[in-house]
């Protein structure tokens, strides 16, 4: 993804059958004003239908302003939801990724998505209406490559649901290939990203920590204090003393970010998961996942893993 533009970018939204024109500034720093939605007119909220928009529908106006224009139908309370924070590798100007959102006249944190990027001279948007994820809760988007190819992928990760300790979140790459953002990689694929850990429990509030994809393995000691003796003689133990076999349960990826691990100039992607075991909150650390591109197999591997014991 070549020659994204670091510039100030204006996004004006008009719709031609929108009786009023959306319209959101965002700074080169990413912060975004408080003002960035102008919402029809709130005294008539109406739920609208999802609008489809495709890179047909958007133009250019000058190198400070892109203007999108949709002539068959409008947004309603449109905004920006996130700016990416841009990474540069050597000779790599960065830029900006947009991750839009409409509420279609409902005013809360539902929302249909979109993706708009400024590659050269052209804005491509992709539609994620696909994947019917329609909470964000907050998230970030990244510019870096992490294929080698010397261009800019896309890092898009969304928090879209409350559910667990850390947030249920949904992560995803793009990549531009032939005029469109292709998807590389999502977590959403369930049964695919089996990170490989497992635990087992041992004697003196010690556990173990083991990666059948990485041959990972250490070992850790409980140290929580809201642990009593008691809360060890009912589940880390069972009737005879002897440590239970004990099922390690991760969440998602609460964090999913750009870092060059092994040092050879491409960016690997940094996971960790919330972990825990016996009920939710009982959590015993974040399981740590380094994914690379192969480009020989097209698809990210697992190339490191690691356990954090924190609370
Ligand atoms: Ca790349
Ligand atoms: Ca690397």
């Amino acid at each position: 993804m070549k020659k994204f533009m670091a510039i100030l970018c204006v996004i004006v939204l008009c719709g031609a059958l929108v009786t009023a024109c959306g319209q959101a500034s965002v700074s080169p720093d990413g912060s975004v004003p408080s003002d960035v939605s102008v919402p029809a007119d709130n005294s008539k909220v109406e739920i609208h239908d999802h609008q489809e928009l495709t890179a047909t529908k958007i133009t250019i106006d000058t190198d400070t302003a892109l203007r999108v224009s949709l002539p068959e139908a409008g947004l309603y309370n449109l905004r920006v939801v996130e700016v990416s924070n841009y990474h540069r590798l050597d000779g790599d100007d960065g830029g900006y990724v947009y991750l839009l959102g409409d509420d279609r006249g409902w005013g809360g944190p539902e929302m249909d998505h979109y993706l708009a990027v400024k590659i050269g001279d052209t804005v491509v948007l992709k539609d994620l209406m696909a994947y019917e994820t329609h909470f964000n809760l907050g998230g970030d988007i990244e510019l870096c490559d992490v294929d080698g190819d010397g261009d800019c992928e896309v890092l898009l990760q969304q928090c879209v649901g409350m559910a667990g300790g850390a947030g249920n979140w949904l992560s995803r790459v793009f990549d531009y290939k032939n005029e469109q953002l292709v998807e590389m990689f999502t977590s959403e694929k369930e049964g695919v990203w089996d990170t490989g850990f497992t635990i087992t429990l041992l004697k003196d509030r010690k556990f173990r920590i083991d990666n059948a994809i990485t041959g990972y393995s250490e070992i850790f000691r409980d140290e929580d204090e809201e642990n009593t003796d008691a809360y060890y003689d009912k589940y880390w133990y069972d009737e005879s003393g002897e440590p239970r076999q004990q099922e390690l349960f991760l969440d998602s990826f609460c964090d999913f970010f750009s870092e060059d691990v092994d040092g050879d100039r491409v960016y690997e992607i940094v996971c960790r998961q919330y972990a825990s075991i016996e009920w939710h909150s009982n959590n015993i650390g974040y399981a740590k996942t380094v994914l690379k591109y192969n480009g020989d197999t097209a698809a990210f591997e697992i190339i490191e893993s690691g356990f954090d014991q924190e609370h």
